[in-house]
């Protein structure tokens, strides 16, 4: 019998990033990505010491309840509203998350969401593949979109992320307003060119909107119906955070009645269901919760979770000091 720790691995991953778990523990990957009862998943939790999970697997008290073998989760992505945290400390299970190695690619994808929405790049592509171009020239006046240029760009939700999307707005020469719970430091600010102002003036100014919230009950519908109307009916609205973060029902309807110019969404409540009118309306860019999906970011985050789960095993290079815990605090009470 193996006397190796176990690890399970809930989706297809990078090959690389397997062989070198392997190399360490006994490796249960899955090769196609499906979705788990709660029930399956305390099933597979029970028989393993370490685990990699993706967003859509939901861990709670309920999931762990009776598991005595499990020391380590690690959540792909940097968000972690699908890991109850308490839950976890209190059943002595190591929390992760891959923070920093995703900030500039997901800063780059809330600029290309921004971009393609303000000017219309999805709509008039789809147009063009339906075959209507030619013997319809476009017309002088069609096809007209917001500048981003020199606009006003907002950022609710200043982390680490938030920053990175405000440092490029320095090259489209945008004047860069934020809220947050916290003022930055004002070095931060310099740096990132932005002033902190209350969230009824972000909505009121910002010609362009981008959510970078943390998924938390409070932030539940932050951008609903009443602050969509005090919204510039030019605005573009970009969620790439978290759905539900936006009432997206609310958010439909704003854009369908052009009370909002165009939005651009990488993420939905309800993911993977699209609220039905959004996916009617030409003036808003979807995408499947792909901000961060670079190919070197991707395998960061891979790796990252890789290295939680091997150090809080006691294995690899960073033997016991996993590099991003949430709650560290819980290997004090570990006894081997
Ligand atoms: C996802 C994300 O992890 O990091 C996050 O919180 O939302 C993304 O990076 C990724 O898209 C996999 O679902």
């Amino acid at each position: 019998m193996s006397t190796k720790r176990k690890v399970w691995v809930s989706r297809p991953l990078f090959p690389d990033v397997l062989a070198h778990l392997a190399e360490y523990v006994d490796l249960e990957a899955e090769t196609v990505e499906g979705t788990r009862t709660p029930a399956q998943l305390k099933a597979k939790l029970a028989d393993v010491d370490g685990a990699i999970l993706g967003l859509s697997e939901r861990v709670d008290a309920g999931v762990l309840e009776g598991n005595t073998r499990l020391k380590v989760i690690a959540n792909l992505g940097v968000g972690f509203n699908n890991f109850d945290v308490e839950a976890m400390t209190a059943a002595g299970v190591l929390a992760s998350n891959t923070p920093d190695v995703l900030n500039e690619s997901v800063a780059d994808y809330a600029w290309a969401l921004m971009l393609a929405a303000a000017r219309r790049v999805s709509a008039s592509e789809r147009w063009l593949r339906a075959g209507h171009w030619p013997g319809s020239a476009t017309r002088f006046d069609d096809w007209l979109g917001v500048d981003v240029h020199g606009k006003t760009l907002g950022i609710l939700g200043m982390g680490r992320i938030g920053q990175a999307i405000a440092r490029r707005a320095s090259g489209f020469d945008m004047r860069v307003l934020y809220h947050n719970r916290s003022h930055l430091p004002e070095q931060t600010e310099r740096e990132c060119r932005a002033s902190w102002v209350e969230k009824a003036q972000l909505l009121r100014e910002s010609d362009h909107l981008i959510l970078v919230l943390p998924f938390t009950p409070a932030n539940r519908h932050a951008i609903g119906a009443p602050e969509l109307a005090q919204m510039k009916p030019s605005a573009v609205l970009v969620n790439i955070a978290r759905g539900g973060i936006v009432d997206d029902a609310a958010l439909a309807v704003a854009l369908r009645e052009k009370r909002l110019a165009a939005a651009g969404l990488d993420v939905f409540e309800g993911e993977p269901s699209v609220h039905p009118t959004l996916l009617d309306l030409d003036n808003v860019v979807l995408s499947p919760h792909i901000a961060s999906a670079s190919e070197d970011t991707r395998h960061a985050m891979a790796r990252l979770a890789a290295d939680n789960v091997l150090a809080a095993l006691g294995l690899g290079e960073s033997a016991r000091h996993p590099p991003t815990a949430l709650n560290p605090e819980v290997m004090a009470n570990w006894s081997d």
